[in-house]
Parts: C-alpha cells; sequence; structure tokens
C-alpha cells in the first residue's frame, strides 16, 4: 500500500469527524434557536392579544410608515454630480418701457388666477375644471392624480418669480408625487409634461428633488420601448410596464409626434444620470427613420412598432407629425449646433415640406395642409401654426436660405393671426379651411373651439425675438385680452366651444399646458431677451426650457454661482 494514500486517508476521515462533529454542534444551535424564536412570538402573540384593536392598528402604521420612510431615504440618494450648464438669464428681463412692463405684470396677474383657483379646487389633480370648481383629468395622464398642473407650471412660477407659489409646488412633489401606480399613461404627454416641467425646474432651482423624480419617472418609461423595433408604445402602464397603442392609430401603429418627440429630454436623463440608456434609446428611433424610404420625401404619420411599417400616409405639421420636425432642430441648437445629423434631417424634412404641403391661398396667405394619400388637403390646425416660430429658429443654420425661412416663419404668423381675427371672439379655431371663398376659417362646428392652446403666441414670441417688429407684440396682447375677455371666469380660466359665437359655452377645463405655455410665452413676449437667451436655453414642446449643453462652459452641479 502506498503510505501516502494512508496518510490521505487519515487526513480525508479527520476532516469528515471534524466537519460532522461540527455539523451536530451547528445543528443543535439552530434547533436552539428555533426554539426560542418559537417561545418568544408565542409571548409577542400573548402580549398583542392584550392590546386593543386600535394599539395593534398604530403598530401596523408604524410599521408601514417606516417601510416608507426608508423606501424615501433609498429614493432621495443623490445622483453622481456631473457638471451643468452655466445657467443665464433665468430671472430677470425687466422691461423698461412703462406699458410693456404693465402689460407683463397683467400677464403674471393672469397666472395668479389660473394657479390660485387651481390651488384652491384642483389641488393634486392634473387640471381644473374651472366653473365646476374641482379637479380634472384626461386618459393621457392615465387614472391617476399626478399633479400635471403643479408640474407643468412650476418654471412659469419660477421666471415670473412667484416663488411662494413655486416652493408650494416643490412640496406637494416631494411629499406625493410618486409614480409606483397602477396607471397607464401617455409616454409622449408624461415625457414633455412631467420629465421636461421637472428637468427645468431642476436647473432653474438646483432643487435634486426635481431630477431625482424625473430620474424615476423615466425609468418607468423605458419598458414602452420593449417592442420588436424598439419604437415605443404610445401608452404605458406605470406599475406593469405593459404598453399598447392608441386603438384609433392606423393599423396598430405608434405616431410619429410622439415618438419623435423625446429626444431633448431624454439626451438630458443620459446626461444628468450618466446613464446612457436613454440616449441609446432616442438615437435608435433616429436610426431606424433614417433608414426608411420616405414617399416624396414626407414623413407618414403613422409607424407600426411591431412590424417596422408606415400606416396610414398622412403627412401633417399640425397634430401626430408637429414636434418630430420641431425636436430634430432642437436636437441639433441643444446640442451647441454639433448634432448635424439632427439638422440635415430637419432640412431634408423641411424642404419635402414646403415643396408639398406649403400653400398660398387666392387671398395672398401661406398655409400648411396636410398630405393624405398623395392628396393636399387644405386645412391648417391650430397646433401647426407653432411651425411659424419653428421655420424662424430654424432660420440660422439652414442651407443659405436664413432670409426666406424668417420669412416663411412671418408669413405663417400673419395667416394665424388672421384666423383669430376672423372670429367674434379673436381667439382661433382649432383648424380653419382654405376652400375657395373660404380663408383662415373653421367650416365645421366641431372645429370652432379653442382650449386655450399656445402655438399662435408662441409663433409670436419667437418671431418678436428675431425682429423686434412690434406688430407681435400687439397681435400677442390681443390675443391675452381675448383670453381675459372670454375665457376668464371666477373658478380660473376655461377653454370655449365656439370662437364664431359672441356668447360661447365654456368648456369647463384649464388645461395645464395654458400655464406652462401661453402664458409663459405671453410673458417672455413682455419681457427682455435677457430672460431665456435663445442661445442658452432650448425650449422642449412643453415650453420648458432646458439648457444647450456647452460643455466648454460648465461648472459642477451645485456650485451656487452658476444659479
Ligand atoms: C402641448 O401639450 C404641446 O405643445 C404639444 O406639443 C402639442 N399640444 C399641446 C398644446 O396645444
Amino acid at each position: 500500500m502506498d503510505p501516502m494514500s494512508i496518510d490521505t486517508g487519515l487526513f480525508i476521515s479527520e476532516v469528515l469527524v471534524l466537519t460532522f462533529g461540527r455539523a451536530r454542534e451547528e445543528e443543535e444551535h439552530l434547533r436552539n434557536k428555533i426554539r426560542a424564536d418559537h417561545e418568544k412570538a408565542l409571548e409577542e402573540a400573548k402580549e398583542k392579544l392584550k392590546k386593543s384593536r386600535e394599539e395593534i392598528q398604530a403598530e401596523i402604521q408604524t410599521e408601514k410608515n417606516k417601510v416608507v420612510q426608508e423606501m424615501k431615504t433609498k429614493e432621495k440618494k443623490p445622483l453622481p454630480p456631473v457638471p451643468i450648464p452655466n445657467l443665464l438669464g433665468i430671472s430677470g428681463g425687466d422691461p423698461e418701457d412703462n406699458d410693456i412692463k404693465k402689460k407683463r405684470e397683467k400677464i403674471k396677474e393672469m397666472m395668479k388666477h389660473a394657479w390660485d383657483n387651481y390651488r384652491i379646487y384642483g389641488w393634486g389633480h392634473n387640471e381644473l375644471r374651472p366653473i365646476a370648481k374641482k379637479g380634472h383629468s384626461t386618459n393621457i395622464f392615465g387614472n391617476s392624480q399626478l399633479g400635471a398642473t403643479i408640474v407643468d407650471a412650476l418654471d412659469t412660477l419660477y421666471i415670473m418669480g412667484l416663488h411662494d407659489e413655486f416652493r408650494d409646488g416643490q412640496k406637494w412633489i416631494e411629499d406625493n408625487l410618486d409614480f409606483s401606480v397602477n396607471s397607464e399613461v401617455s409616454v409622449f404627454e408624461v415625457n414633455i409634461r412631467f420629465i421636461g416641467g421637472l428637468l427645468t425646474a431642476y436647473y432653474l432651482s438646483g432643487e435634486e428633488v426635481f431630477k431625482i423624480k424625473a430620474v424615476q419617472l423615466a425609468e418607468k418609461l423605458l419598458p414602452a420601448f420593449n417592442t420588436p423595433t424598439g419604437i415605443p408604445w404610445a401608452m404605458v402602464n406605470l406599475k406593469s410596464g405593459v404598453g399598447r397603442n392608441w386603438g384609433w392609430a392606423s393599423a396598430g401603429s405608434s405616431i410619429l409626434a410622439e415618438f419623435g418627440t423625446l429626444h431633448m429630454e431624454f439626451v438630458h436623463l443620459s446626461y444628468l444620470t450618466g446613464d446612457p440608456v436613454y440616449y441609446k434609446k432616442v438615437m435608435h428611433i433616429r436610426k431606424l427613420l433614417q433608414k426608411m424610404e420616405r414617399p416624396n420625401g414626407l414623413y407618414p404619420n403613422y409607424l407600426n412598432p411591431r412590424t417596422g411599417r408606415w400606416g396610414q400616409y398622412h403627412t401633417s405639421v399640425g397634430g401626430l407629425g408637429d414636434s418630430f420636425y420641431e425636436y430634430l432642430l432642437k436636437a441639433w441648437l441643444m446640442s451647441d449646433k454639433t448634432d448635424h445629423e439632427a439638422r440635415k434631417m430637419y432640412d431634408d424634412a423641411i424642404e419635402a415640406i414646403e415643396k408639398h404641403l406649403i400653400k398660398k391661398s387666392r387671398g395672398g396667405l401661406t398655409f400648411i395642409g396636410e398630405w393624405k394619400n398623395g392628396h393636399l388637403e387644405k386645412k391648417m390646425g391650430h397646433l401647426a401654426c407653432f411651425a411659424g416660430g419653428m421655420f424662424a429658429l430654424g432660420a440660422d443654420g439652414s442651407r443659405d436660405k436664413a432670409g426666406h425661412y424668417l420669412e416663411l416663419g412671418a408669413e405663417i404668423a400673419r395667416t394665424c393671426h388672421e384666423s383669430y381675427d376672423r372670429t367674434a371672439l379673436k381667439l382661433g379655431p382649432e383648424s380653419f379651411k382654405f376652400d375657395g371663398a373660404v380663408e383662415a376659417v373653421a367650416v365645421r362646428q366641431a372645429e370652432k373651439y379653442y382650449i386655450l392652446r399656445p402655438e399662435v403666441i408662441e409663433t409670436y414670441w419667437y418671431l418678436w425675438r428675431f425682429t423686434h417688429d412690434p406688430r407681435y407684440r400687439q397681435w400677442g396682447w390681443e390675443a391675452a385680452l381675448a383670453i381675459e375677455k372670454y375665457c376668464r371666469v371666477s373658478g380660473g380660466f376655461s377653454g370655449v366651444k365656439d370662437v364664431y359665437s359672441s356668447t360661447p359655452a365654456y368648456d369647463d377645463v384649464q388645461q395645464s399646458f395654458f400655464l406652462a405655455e401661453t402664458l409663459k410665452y405671453l410673458y417672455l413676449l413682455f419681457s427682455g431677451d435677457d430672460l431665456l437667451p435663445l442661445d442658452h436655453w432650448v425650449f422642449n414642446t412643453e415650453a420648458h426650457p432646458l439648457p444647450v449643453l456647452r460643455l466648454a462652459n460648465t461648472t459642477l452641479s451645485g456650485n451656487p454661482a452658476v444659479r
């Protein structure tokens, strides 16, 4: 026998004896522990039985509060510091002219009226019913009360110097805004209003809570991108992550203006978190669109996220298409004009739009029609009126056609002003026709409403910034007076059902975008250009300004010198 193997055998058996011995000890120890735990539990149960129902409930509540507190502490973990852009022009803009100063004050007073009434009657609800004086919501926000008006209004409050109101909103967000809810929301709407609103509130105030909430929400939106093509669903359930598309959208498609209006916010999310996931999602959409064939160079509004094929060939610069084009231009601006790919896509798209969709009416009004299956519909939506501002904003940097695009922007502004001027209330209809003798006027009853939309005023503001032509302030003031006269009620501001009737019925909704956009653009129209200068800020499609990511001009987050 090999002596080595005896030694080895002994060694092994020693180890076995030791191991089994220890195992026995451990088993005994465990038994004792279980016995002790049982006895303790029994004692506790006996004690508990002596307690009243109320005492037991209070204990459960304390336990729950502890868990919530632990979760909150976990949630509040600061994100890694990143260099943040130098933030210029976040306050000020005081006009020198007395008349302009008074107009600006009036707009601020309108904001107070809208906010205060929401504060009294709709607090925490998504929107307000100013006549019924209670909360309101729509399916874009799912079935939860997410305080959409608070989040959407924050930056307007901030730039107007309404700091108590801002803090009040912040407190509500800190204590109540929770995205772990079983609710199916619109990815696009939640992105532009909530993520956009929270990011801007963060940049303006430097308060971490806004950034953290924005990131928490963005994480909840990510499952919407789990489709065969990576084109996101229109809606996602914040709890389950299950996504789907609107039933009315052509052939189960996702909508161009929805999946194409995520870029600005998602780039900022990646920038602030250092996590490329958001950037990758939106760049994937862009790459996919680049590869697709476009009929007549136009992007159809519908794309099926399962097959990657276009749905109905409908192209519009108004609803369903609008902010996709806006975000191509703004991606370039936000990148400090380094994202040339985005600029090229914008230029190509706008050229095709000009060729096929933009026409002049007999009366000399330039309008943007809609392309439907090879046919031009001579109808322009209120939403399409934002394009006047977009053309002006994109003029600089265009292919040697800066003058042309500024002029085109001015022509669209004039047409949209006409659509307001040709009504009884001096407020524009939802959409208007150019057909024979009919020019810039709504024909169908269902198109005659005004829901406090911002697009026409937005265009006036951009045109004002680029030209300083006083007509834009005058037109903006006309709109402000009309809103004050026909939409103001004791409980806030309401949309109206027919702008051609001098005694219109109210729709009883104060839209969150009225505070985010309409009043903000009006306020900026009567402010100096040093408030939110356009070479430092790019407005998302809900009028939430995001800083240009100019890396040479950054400083560490938290440095008070930047605020
Ligand atoms: C806003 O939510 C945004 O401007 C969006 O891009 C289009 N519609 C509304 C306002 O009309």
